[in-house]
């Protein structure tokens, strides 16, 4: 019996971590459908993206392991959304753990261990250092180094 898995996401900077989760989760069953959180819906989730839903939507589409990308519009969709599409397993990251355990009523509920070391919000802000770096300091930084290289050879 083919196995549906539904999981729900922003996927915004795409990092390893969000490969790593879905192709666990493509491994757990055979058809793979991922909702990609509108920018609508992130407002309401007060998360702030970098990259706008069509991108995130076109990049998340384009995973080998994916085999359907629908939009995630509001909290409540997910009991519709899991009998719309005969959803067999639903499954998220364990920053989520109990979050969502109301829908074993309808379905399997399980919560994958999330990659350590990686996150958007991590890599926004190594963005926002790197770029909080006075351009002065940068330039002296490579005049340094080339100094360095010419002793070097
Ligand atoms: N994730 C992971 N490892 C990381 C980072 C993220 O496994 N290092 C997982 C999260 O646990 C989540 C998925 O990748 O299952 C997408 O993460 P986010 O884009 O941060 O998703 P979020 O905004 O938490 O959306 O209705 C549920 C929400 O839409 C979940």
């Amino acid at each position: 019996m083919k196995k549906t898995i539904l999981t729900y996401g922003t996927f915004d900077m795409f990092h390893i971590g969000h490969l790593k989760l879905l192709q666990r989760l493509s491994a757990i069953g055979d058809e793979l459908i991922v909702a990609v959180s509108t920018d609508e819906f992130n407002k309401l989730k007060n998360k702030t993206t970098l990259i706008p839903y069509e991108q995130r939507a076109e990049i998340v589409e384009n995973i080998k392991c994916v085999d359907r990308v629908i939009k995630e519009e509001s909290w409540e969709q997910k009991i519709a959304d899991i009998q719309k599409y005969n959803v067999d397993i639903f499954a998220i990251g364990d920053d989520w753990k109990g979050e969502f355990d109301f829908l074993k009523e309808y379905c399997e509920v399980v919560y994958l261990e999330r990659t350590k070391d990686i996150s958007t919000t991590k890599l926004k802000k190594s963005l926002t250092n790197f770029l909080s770096i006075p351009k002065e300091d940068i330039l002296n930084a490579f005049t340094i180094i080339e100094a360095l290289k010419r002793d070097f050879e």
